[in-house]
């Protein structure tokens, strides 16, 4: 079987073990449970979310079994890890709703092989308080829980009891998995350390301190430039495709600074030490070619979005690069264009440049005269410098859209009034 921690060190992507030795050797003897969870905060994950989950996949892909957790349980409590303030509670219809969303996700991202989802609440609301205080409770100590960094870190703005004893649920979790499923290992981002290490520890008070369980966690993506990684200006960047769409996401790794772009090919890519080898040369020789930028684009969109929403983004990208934008698609125009200004067409014939001045492309009539004799205005890909061309839906790509550009750039994406 493939070394998986190996790989991850080369990837750089490990941040604390709790027995590396021991969790070696486990990991070269069988094939290992292990187990990630997602509390159902939102309905979506983003990329940053996507990080430990990418590094599941590779101890799947090794032969080990997979489990995510749902955290229907846990979310109806929520995670203090992280946060400096007290958690609203979110009403039980939409956590469901959001476990539904995120089990669809991971379904996807995982697909049927060796991956088994499971959600806490069929557990965590089957105990009872007495069981619980009594079959656990026992065995936690105040003081280490108020040590937990997460816990230590809120005493002075406040916690409540509830979010203060969520470590209590994901130790059940991990105990629970380790019965039912011969889960022996247990994954997460550098926030989660105290959760894991918690259950590690209930685990050795109930099942004897020659248990064998570990746990792993993944660092924190740092960028070059200190910003937040994966946010844009538009906000973070999504899975779901109708938050995020294929063509938003792709871009976003398109433009990747090349400070960042191998560590990014390194953890959301399946790429072989080889091909990253290659592609940190050619950031080094020809950065301006932005092979690795394209490829670590095409690989991640791919995983998320598969191969033919790569192919649209390909050709959208290419459309609005050359102002060949004649042969998109509607829902190529529809993706390429949700960030760009929207103007109307209304079902009324108009004059080129009175339209343009009546939609804010042209601060007047002169400058408008001016940029259509010149040439720079392009309707749906194609100059047009004829001041008497009249704009009406006829013009328009399905009767839905009309692509105006302005210059080598400025494009303007104008709807056509139903
Ligand atoms: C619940 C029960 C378990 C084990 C784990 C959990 C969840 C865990 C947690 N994880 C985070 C999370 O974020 C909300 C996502 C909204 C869609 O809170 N207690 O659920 C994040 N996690 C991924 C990484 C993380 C973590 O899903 O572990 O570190 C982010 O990178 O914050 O038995």
């Amino acid at each position: 079987m493939q070394d998986v921690l190996a790989e991850l060190k080369w990837r750089d992507a490990l941040n604390q073990i709790t027995d590396e030795e021991g969790l070696a050797k486990l990991l070269s003897e069988k094939s290992v449970g292990l187990y990630c969870g997602v509390d159902p905060t939102g309905d979506s994950l983003h990329i940053g979310h996507l990080i430990p989950f990418m590094m599941l996949k590779r101890f799947q892909m090794a032969g080990h079994r997979a489990h995510i957790v749902i955290g229907g349980g846990t979310g109806s409590i929520g995670d203090p890890s992280g946060k400096n303030s007290e958690r609203k509670l979110q009403s039980m219809e939409t956590i469901h709703h959001n476990e539904q969303c995120l089990t669809a996700q991971m379904k996807a991202l995982f697909g049927q092989d060796n991956i088994t989802i499971v959600n806490n609440y069929d557990w965590l609301s089957k105990i009872d308080l007495l069981g619980f205080l009594r079959d656990y409770g026992k065995l936690f100590n105040l003081n280490t829980m108020l040590n937990k960094e997460v816990v230590a870190s809120r005493l002075e703005v406040g916690i409540s009891y509830t979010e203060f004893t969520y470590q209590i649920l994901q130790s059940i979790d991990f105990h629970h998995l380790l019965k039912q499923n011969d889960v022996q290992l247990q994954i997460g981002g550098a926030d989660q350390w105290g959760n894991i290490t918690a259950g590690i520890d209930l685990i050795h008070r109930m099942e004897g301190s020659d248990v064998q369980a570990y746990g792993l966690t993944i660092p924190l993506m740092l960028k070059a430039d200190g910003t937040k990684f994966g946010k844009t200006a538009g906000g973070a960047v999504w899975l779901d495709a109708e938050k995020t769409t294929p063509y938003e996401f792709y871009q976003f790794w398109l433009n990747q600074d090349d400070r960042d772009v191998i560590k990014y090919l390194k953890y959301f890519t399946f790429l072989d030490q080889a091909q990253i080898a290659h592609l940190e040369e050619q950031v080094k020789t020809c950065p301006e070619k932005r092979e690795a930028q394209r490829t670590l684009a095409t690989e991640v969109t791919t995983f998320v979005h598969g191969a033919k929403a790569v192919q649209q983004a390909q050709h959208i990208s290419k459309a609005l690069f050359s102002g060949e934008v004649k042969d998109l698609t509607v829902e190529e125009i529809e993706q390429g264009f949700k960030n760009m200004p929207t103007v109307h067409v209304s079902s009324q014939a108009a004059n080129l440049v009175d339209w343009l001045v009546a939609n804010r492309i042209e601060p007047s009539k002169r400058q408008a005269r001016e940029d259509v004799q010149n040439g720079a205005i392009y309707i749906n890909g194609q100059r047009q410098q004829d001041l008497d061309f009249v704009l009406d839906p006829s013009k328009s790509f399905d009767g839905k859209f009309v692509i105006v550009r302005r210059g080598k750039k400025k494009y303007f994406l104008a709807r056509v009034d139903q």
